[in-house]
């Protein structure tokens, strides 16, 4: 990393044309690190644009930049020309284009002579970026970032619409410093960003203490339909179209209800099946310990993610996904009974 560092060091020296371009269906990780980064190349003079594929959810919605931020769906011509335009291409919170969905995709793939940077802490990378920054032991991309405008030599830019950025992605994406993930290096960076004068208990209101009337009720009929199958410590919870529907569900709502059904006293994997608009089926995978949800999810849900934390989906009908599921719960059974082992 030093001596990549260094090159990218110098190419930053001069005004740059960048993209900071996250994953669909963007978290506070996502956003938060482009968040930063925005604010951070256009202190350095950089002429800066923040693309995201799709929508930023309604809680997201208050973080600094977002509403600079330009939606590919909606403003499909603006994005690719901005992109095509650009020196230098930043890929943040994900390991391959196709976490961009179909169309950015295929743009990201048509591009030539870009340079790439990708920063990221989902495994495997893919080997698109000329500069990869990727380490799925840290506990975010934000984190990540932090570090990264430490190495630019840019500490000095940090400043509290900045911290406030990078807080928030952390927080979220360690359950506000309680999942595995969370090291003393990420109590660290956190605390240095606190020092730069951030409300952290604002922060955590506005994220976890910020559900419409709508959203409760819904999280209200979601637990009252968790099932625990004590023999495989595992509890899931499936939300069928017309469920979503009745409490008004915008996309978000459902954020977090997964990590219920693992806060089950025996339960180390916990997993919450969301029944599409259009087709299929969309999972959150969660687990304890050391069981890897993103094995699971790979293995029978066209998915992936971190060990603790991963999302798949089928085409499957929401009972033939269920099905699937627990038909495949006995191959990992052993592994499951001994997360915490
Ligand atoms: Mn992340």
């Amino acid at each position: 990393m030093p001596q990549r560092i260094k090159e990218l060091r110098n190419l930053l020296n001069s005004p740059k044309k960048i993209s900071l371009i996250i994953h669909r269906n963007p978290d506070g990780d996502a956003i938060g690190a482009a968040s930063a980064l925005y604010s951070v190349f256009n202190k350095m003079g950089h002429q800066t644009h923040l693309i995201s594929p799709n929508e930023i959810p309604e809680y997201l919605q208050w973080l600094p930049n977002t509403d600079k931020t330009l939606i590919f769906d909606s403003n499909k011509e603006e994005s690719i020309r901005l992109i095509q335009d650009s020196d230098i291409i930043f890929t943040l919170d994900f390991n391959d284009f196709s976490r961009t969905g179909n169309e950015l995709e295929e743009v990201l793939h048509s591009l030539k002579n870009k340079t790439f940077v990708l920063i990221d802490h989902h495994l495997e990378p893919s080997d698109y970026a000329n500069y990869m920054f990727s380490d799925h032991h840290r506990s975010s991309t934000s984190e990540m970032v932090y570090e990264f405008i430490v190495e630019l030599g840019k500490k000095d830019l940090l400043d509290k619409v900045i911290a406030k950025s990078l807080y928030t992605g952390i927080m979220t994406d360690t359950g506000s410093f309680k999942f595995p993930n969370t090291t003393s290096t990420t109590m660290r960076i956190a605390a240095d960003l606190m020092d730069l004068g951030i409300n952290h208990n604002k922060i955590q209101i506005k994220i976890y203490d910020s559900f419409s009337y709508d959203k409760l009720r819904l999280l209200g009929e979601a637990l009252n339909k968790l099932v625990f199958l004590p023999e495989y410590k595992t509890a899931y919870i499936a939300l069928t179209k017309k469920e979503l529907h009745k409490y008004h569900y915008q996309k978000g709502d459902t954020e977090g209800f997964v990590n219920y059904g693992l806060s089950l006293k025996d339960s180390n994997f916990a997993v919450i099946f969301l029944e599409n608009d259009n087709e299929g089926v969309r999972i959150s995978f969660r687990s304890k310990g050391k069981f890897p949800a993103n094995e699971f999810a790979k293995k029978y849900f066209n998915g992936g993610g971190h060990l603790n934390a991963a999302g798949g989906r089928t085409n499957l009908s929401m009972e033939g996904a269920i099905t699937l599921f627990k038909e495949k719960l006995p191959e990992f059974k052993e592994q499951i009974l001994a997360a915490n082992d």
